[in-house]
This record gives C-alpha cells, sequence and structure tokens, in this order.
C-alpha cells in the first residue's frame, strides 16, 4: 500500500539528515516535483533554474553533459556549481547530481570527491547502482562524512525503461543492501517506479521517479512515461522527476507548475485516504 503519512510528519523522523531536510521543503512549499535540467549550456540551465527554482524541492543534474568551455573548464565549473548552490538557498531546493555511480568502493571515492567536477562538496544527494554490492556504499559514505553537511544516497532499485534488468529479485536485494545499520543516515531512498520497504521498524526510503509525463507514451530510446497519478497516486511514489516535460516546453514556468499541481494532488489524495 502506498504510504499514507504526510511529507511533513515523516520530515520528524526520517532516519537520514538529507531526507528530513528534503521532506520539509517538501512540505513547506508544496511541492514533489524535481527538474531534471537535463541541457548542456550552463548558461541556460541557470536561466531556468531562477525561473522554475520557486516550484521545485529538487533539483537534478548530470554535471558531465555539459559543455563547459574547454579551456577554462575547471573554473567554469566550479563557478556553475558555486551559482546552483546560491539558487538553492536562494528558491529552498536541494541538489541531486544524478551520477548513478556503479565501480568499486575505492575508484566511487575518487569520482564522488574530486576530478574536475568534486560532486560532493555541491550535490546534496547523489545515486548509486547495487551491481558492484555494497563496498560502493561504504565508499561513497566515507567521502559523505568528511563533507560536514547533511549528504543522502539513493540507490537505484529499478529503472524507468524498456528492458531494464531492475526490479524483481534485483530489486530485493538492493533493499537487503540499503537496510544495513552502517548506513542508516546516509542511503535515504530509491530511484524505483513504486514504494519500496516500509516492512521494518522506522524504515522510510524516499521513493523519486522518473519516467513521467503529462501522459503516458515514451520517447523512441526505451524511456516509458507514465503520469503523475499513477506514480504519486497509485504507486506511492514521493518525488516525480521531469526532464523534457518542462525542460524541452515553450512556456516551461507554465508546465512546471501543471506538474507540480498535479503531483501534489495525486500526493495530498494519497495521504487523505
Ligand atoms: P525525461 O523526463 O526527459 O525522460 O528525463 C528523465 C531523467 O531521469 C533523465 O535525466 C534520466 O537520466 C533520468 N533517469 C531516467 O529517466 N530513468 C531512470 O530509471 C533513472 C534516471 O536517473
Amino acid at each position: 500500500m502506498p504510504s499514507t503519512q504526510t511529507y511533513e510528519s515523516r520530515s520528524q523522523t526520517h532516519p537520514t539528515a538529507a531526507g528530513r531536510k528534503l521532506l520539509q521543503i517538501m512540505a513547506q512549499k508544496r511541492t514533489n516535483l524535481c527538474l531534471s535540467v537535463d541541457h548542456t549550456d550552463p548558461e541556460k540551465i541557470l536561466a531556468l533554474v531562477r525561473q522554475l527554482g520557486p516550484k521545485i524541492c529538487l533539483l537534478k543534474t548530470h554535471i558531465d553533459i555539459i559543455a563547459f568551455p574547454p579551456t577554462t573548464a575547471a573554473s567554469s565549473i566550479k563557478s556553475f556549481t558555486t551559482k546552483l548552490q546560491e539558487l538553492s538557498r536562494e528558491h529552498a531546493f536541494m541538489i541531486f547530481e544524478d551520477r548513478k555511480f556503479a565501480d568499486i568502493g575505492s575508484t566511487v571515492q575518487h569520482q564522488y570527491r574530486g576530478g574536475v567536477y568534486e560532486i560532493a562538496s555541491w550535490a546534496d544527494i547523489t545515486n548509486a547502482h547495487a551491481v558492484p554490492g555494497p563496498g560502493i556504499i561504504r565508499g561513497l559514505k566515507e567521502v559523505a562524512d568528511g563533507i560536514g553537511q547533511p549528504r543522502g544516497l539513493l540507490l537505484l532499485a529499478e529503472m524507468s525503461s524498456k528492458g531494464n534488468l531492475g526490479g524483481g529479485e534485483y530489486q530485493q536485494r538492493t533493499l537487503a543492501m540499503a537496510r544495513d545499520r552502517e548506513w542508516r543516515g546516509f542511503v535515504m531512498g530509491f530511484i524505483a517506479m513504486k514504494e519500496v520497504g516500509g516492512g521494518e521498524e522506522g524504515e522510510d526510503f524516499i521513493v523519486m521517479t522518473p519516467g513521467v509525463g503529462l501522459q503516458v507514451g515514451g520517447d523512441g530510446l526505451g524511456q516509458q512515461y507514465r503520469t503523475p497519478e499513477e506514480v504519486v497516486g497509485r504507486d506511492g511514489c514521493d518525488v516525480v522527476i521531469v526532464g523534457r516535460g518542462i525542460v524541452g516546453a515553450d512556456d516551461p514556468v507554465a508546465i512546471a507548475e501543471v506538474y507540480r499541481e498535479r503531483s501534489w494532488r495525486a500526493y495530498e489524495g494519497r495521504v487523505k485516504k
């Protein structure tokens, strides 16, 4: 059964600091919309985020698709991520770098902390595949613990794309990995298509779901879209992730409001049941 607890009440008890903060923002701003700002031009991204900041609880980035000017890449990246952080404070949203880490613990530590992106320094939330086993979580957590700010991790339990290998037994084993007490304050939830877990005492995984459109459909490359009502109301997901449905629209602000409103109403319907 989809969770009928409100975001507000979950924000008091969620086992991770990042989760408590996110749920609080969602309740205060009345939004469960995450903007996936899948654009390659850094200036366009900043302009969109300035416009859409008030409507979202979370901004999802793919830092490695952005075309930073090559000669000044490092300083451009730093100034870009600093501006995103300023906007996140101004408009009260969190930042989720959709990095999908998938390597051994030692390698992901470098990828999370270092390189040109220094993801751990600016992204409140990131995600990882469970394929490598628990060492990936341990590695990421060690980096997160050294940051001094709330940092949360989502595990990919299943994907929105057709034919993905997640779900089923893979998801059960990912859930078992997430439940380990060692990272209770770090693993905040899942990328999944419906509610996950909740069967154990004090457990509360935030489920974020991509593949959301205003109607059911696809993109010709495997992406599958469901509506906010299906995702939040019927299947008990918490955060709706929308990319091209907003970024590619003629009027992103108006469309973002439609997504926000429909996703929020679906949530209200769910918690009132
Ligand atoms: P769009 O709404 O334009 O289809 O974009 C979905 C976004 O969510 C993309 O950034 C994609 O990388 C991400 N995503 C997804 O579509 N399915 C998943 O299972 C996991 C994702 O992170």
